[in-house]
């Protein structure tokens, strides 16, 4: 096959940033998707349902003229959110879903949750109204070893809380483990999962073998092969409850390559190329348009897209820019560290 025609793919975890960072990466992920669930990590975070209208109008403001895409909004949730605003923006169509971050969990989490029992109320009106919950799910007790947070939140955070709350509807966003695949295959159809491109690449040799790499590092972490494996099979499988998250994080170089780097990777510009290859390279590239296009927005009750996007096959590997320009500084694009042989356009 040389040449693969998909429905227009969605980004179901994206962070944009604000200012000169969201400028500058925007273009690079409404060229290629429709529509991104737009993370409310900023500083400080988007908590409001005015401040989630203020930042869509900046991110609109931001889109180069003649791109069609729509960013879906999210509410960052605190202990001292408000579930009338929460309801408010919801049935006025602003607020597509309400991310749960546990405080210290990820950049910029300093507001997140840390005590869920004081969020109850929110959480109650959500499933009530239908709002999904998107999960940061990692612990963040510092006596649970780094590679191992996302395993013990399932049992010790997300079970129980599905327990109580069984009809929220709960995406365990970027799933880095087979514990989490295995978990989310075990719900009903109240629980989804996204998956990045990068973790589907990557396992955690790229951060630490034969030198420190920074610009593998993000969170939740890399994991071993075997996880890695376990979610290119989840992406490939089809199945409905898996879909693309690329949680593309941008962060300026000098913040990256220093002594105490920030967490994050950007894939933006790459992504559709990536996934081709590696669904090429699973022999399943029949099931990449479920993965990128169709999953999402059935979780989310939406229409798929009805324009189209076109991966062409070149025998020579694509060159992609190593580095995007943002203001006065840089963004390095992630490296895959293999040929990649796809890339958008026909
Ligand atoms: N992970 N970096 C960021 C967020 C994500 O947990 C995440 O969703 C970020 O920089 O905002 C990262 O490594
Ligand atoms: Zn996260
Ligand atoms: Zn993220």
């Amino acid at each position: 096959m040389t040449t693969l025609t998909i429905r227009r793919p969605d980004d179901w975890h994206l962070h944009l940033r604000d200012g000169d960072v969201l400028e500058g990466v925007l273009p690079h992920t409404s060229r290629n998707f429709a529509r991104a669930i737009i993370m409310p990590n900023l500083v400080p975070p988007v908590v409001t349902t005015a401040q989630a209208a203020a930042y869509r109008d900046r991110i609109l403001k931001a889109l180069p003229k003649g791109d069609d895409f729509t960013p879906l909004m999210t509410l960052y949730l605190t202990e001292t959110t408000d579930p009338a605003d929460v309801e408010a923006g919801f049935r006025d169509g602003l607020i597509t879903a309400v991310k749960l971050y546990p405080a210290g969990a990820t950049t910029n989490s300093q507001s997140g949750v840390r005590d869920l029992a004081k969020v109850h109320s929110v959480l109650e009106k959500m499933a009530e109204i239908g709002l999904p919950l998107c999960v940061h799910g990692e612990v963040t007790d510092p006596a649970i070893d780094i590679f191992d947070r996302e395993a013990v939140f399932l049992e010790t955070v997300l079970a129980p809380l599905r327990e109580r709350l069984p009809g929220l509807r709960v995406v365990l966003e970027h799933v880095t483990t087979e514990n989490g695949v295995d978990y989310v295959k075990a719900q009903d159809k109240n629980v989804g999962a996204t998956i990045t491109t990068h973790h589907l690449m990557i396992n955690r040799n790229a951060i630490l073998a034969g030198g420190i790499r920074p610009h593998y590092y993000c969170l939740p972490v890399a994991k071993r092969e075997k996880h890695r494996l376990a979610l290119r099979a989840a992406a490939t499988s089809g199945d409905a409850r898996f879909f693309l998250g690329t949680d593309s994080a941008p962060h300026i170089d000098p913040l990256k390559e220093t002594a105490c780097g920030c967490a994050g990777i950007f894939t933006s510009i790459n992504t559709m190329a990536c996934l081709a290859e590696v669904f090429e390279q699973e022999n399943a590239l029949d099931k990449l348009e479920a993965f990128a296009s169709l999953n999402g927005p059935a979780f989310y009750g939406l229409p798929a897209n009805e324009a189209t996007l076109t991966l062409t096959r070149q025998d020579e590997p694509v060159v992609f820019p190593r580095k995007v320009a943002v203001g006065q500084d840089e963004v390095t694009v992630f490296d895959p560290m293999i040929p990649i042989h796809w890339n958008v356009g026909s």
